[in-house]
């Protein structure tokens, strides 16, 4: 984490906004709102006039991890259309890559084997999107134009152009369709895992898995158990339980599976210090805060 550059994309925004750097704050007293990202556990009890807590991505697991977070304290996460319009560009790359069977192309290759495919089209192919929030709205929307059929999967139904959307209850329904499968869901204790065997076993044969969301979403022995047995043919991974990935890791050398070092989307300190001040602004004349987190669905 380059806090440099955070430090001062802060301070283009508003120069007069007091900007410290943990661990060498002044004061922990000064400290009024904490911009964070995958901090030691207990860390923020160390502020005792803490009024806001600030993830540095749009993922907030990283503040529920902690055991120890405040408990009363708002917490506030990014939203950025630099990193909804990032997210969205990887997508399209790796959905027409597995819709072109350029990873089947790159196996025959690979045994000098000279055998053409039939076509398949972007409309018969079912992308299915789990998590329709801000990022997976704005990309099921854009497959859609595209020229994918696209469904979505949600806690709550939506109404997005060209996109059939599932609610909660509607899982399997969902998945049985879904011949690639997007994961854009927040990590919270009811997705922990959602990526697993049971699941894999709902995909139509053949599907293909995209994970961008978050490690631990994916049960990683069913992911490789569901390739081994043919019924998933490729996995794109951008997220890991562990991050680096280790170097003994079985995912490195699984020839079914693609692995981007968890860069599908990044913060760039400059596009989101805006929204940032603002709710330190908002925060400090007692106004309502933009970007809230509702604590109780941890998302
Ligand atoms: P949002 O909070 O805006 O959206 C979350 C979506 O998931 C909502 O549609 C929500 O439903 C749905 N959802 C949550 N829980 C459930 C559930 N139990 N069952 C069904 N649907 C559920 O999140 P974002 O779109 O901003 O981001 C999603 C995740 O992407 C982040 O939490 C982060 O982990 C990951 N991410 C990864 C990045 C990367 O570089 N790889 C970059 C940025 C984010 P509803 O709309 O009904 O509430
Ligand atoms: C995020 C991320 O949550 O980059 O923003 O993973």
């Amino acid at each position: 984490m380059d806090t440099e550059n955070w430090h001062q994309a802060l301070k283009n925004v508003d120069a007069s906004v007091d900007v410290q750097i943990w661990p060498n704050e002044n004061s922990k007293d000064d400290i009024e709102l904490a911009l964070c990202w995958d901090y030691p556990d207990g860390e923020l009890r160390n502020y005792p006039n803490l009024k806001c807590i600030c993830s540095m991505g749009a993922g907030v697991d990283h503040l529920f991890k902690d055991v120890l977070l405040p408990a009363g304290i708002p917490l506030v996460r990014i939203s950025a259309p630099s990193l909804t319009q990032s997210m969205y560009e990887y997508l399209p790359a790796v959905t027409t890559y597995y819709l072109r069977e350029f990873d089947v192309f790159q196996k025959q290759q690979e045994a000098q084997n000279w055998e053409p495919h039939e076509n398949q089209l972007m409309s018969e192919t079912t992308v299915g999107l789990m998590g329709l929030g801000v990022l997976g709205e704005y990309a099921a929307e854009k497959l859609s134009l595209m020229g994918f059929d696209v469904i979505g999967w949600s806690r709550s139904k939506k109404d997005i152009e060209g996109v059939l959307s599932f609610q909660e209850d509607q899982l399997d329904e969902f998945i049985g369709k879904s011949n690639i499968l997007i994961c854009l869901l927040p990590l919270t204790e009811k997705t922990r895992g959602i990526l697993n065997a049971g699941l894999f076993e709902k995909l139509p044969s053949g599907a293909c898995l995209i994970n961008v969301a978050r490690g631990e979403h994916l049960v990683e022995d069913d992911l490789l158990a569901a390739l081994q047995s043919g019924h998933l043919r490729g996995a794109c991974l951008d997220v890991f339980s562990i991050e680096p990935l280790p170097q003994d890791h079985l995912f490195w050398k699984n020839k079914n599976i693609i692995i981007t070092p968890h860069c599908s989307s990044a913060t760039h300190p400059d596009s989101v210090a805006p929204q940032i001040i603002r709710n330190y602004r908002l925060m400090q004349d007692a106004k309502p805060l933009i970007n809230v987190v509702d604590v109780n669905r941890g998302y």
